[in-house]
């Protein structure tokens, strides 16, 4: 069983259509959805702004991995083309943490594994990814090199004006809790 924290982007084409896909393909199994975020390209490619935001999802049948199988397939089906490492994209889903039952609660994933790495291993670099989860889960810990700290030290510890660039839209991802 996992429940799993996502990072939706996108700045191609429709960019909330992208988003509001995985929203409908989610469905009944999300449990918190961010407000939608345009940020500025992160990684050094010059490109267009992003739309992103963080989805909260659980499914007691679904493994990490068929987490990151959906996403790969909900960006298929966004028409992505792989091109260059941080570009441009209609629609990446990163898996950003993901946590297993272990006794009576939680624990988070951890996996060296390229193909699947949690917790996703720029989480914590990112505003755009820091700023919508805070949102919906404000209580939030993020394991790093061994230490795990409450996600608002990590935005805390960006450049100011990089989290500043993720400027909350009233865009909507029609999503009712
Ligand atoms: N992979 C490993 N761990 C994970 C994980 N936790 N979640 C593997 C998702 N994928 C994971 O990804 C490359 C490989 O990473 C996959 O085969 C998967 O098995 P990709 O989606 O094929 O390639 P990519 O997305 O170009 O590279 P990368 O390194 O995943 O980039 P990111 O981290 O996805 O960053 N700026 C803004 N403002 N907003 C954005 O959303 N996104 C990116 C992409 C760059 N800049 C951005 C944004
Ligand atoms: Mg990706």
């Amino acid at each position: 069983m996992s429940r799993v924290v996502l990072s939706i982007g996108s700045n191609l084409g429709d960019r909330l259509a992208h988003l509001r896909s995985v929203v409908q393909a989610l469905g009944p199994r999300l449990r918190a959805v961010s407000s939608v975020y345009s940020t500025p390209p992160w990684g050094g490619v010059p490109q267009q702004d992003y739309l992103n935001a963080v989805l909260v999802a659980d499914d007691p049948g679904l493994e990490p991995s068929d987490w990151l199988k959906l996403g790969q397939q909900l960006e298929q089906a966004a028409e992505r083309v792989r091109e260059i490492r941080w570009g441009a994209r209609t629609l990446d889903v990163d898996v950003v943490q993901a946590m297993q039952a272990r006794g009576t609660g939680r624990v988070a994933v951890r996996s060296a594994d390229p193909t699947l790495t949690l917790p996703h291993p720029q989480a914590h670099n990112r505003a755009f990814v820091l700023v919508p989860w805070l949102e919906v889960e404000p209580d939030a810990v993020l394991e790093v090199a061994g230490a795990s700290r409450p996600i608002g030290e990590f935005l805390a510890a960006l450049d100011a004006a990089e989290v500043a660039g993720v400027r909350r839209t009233e865009f909507t991802l029609g999503w009712v809790s």
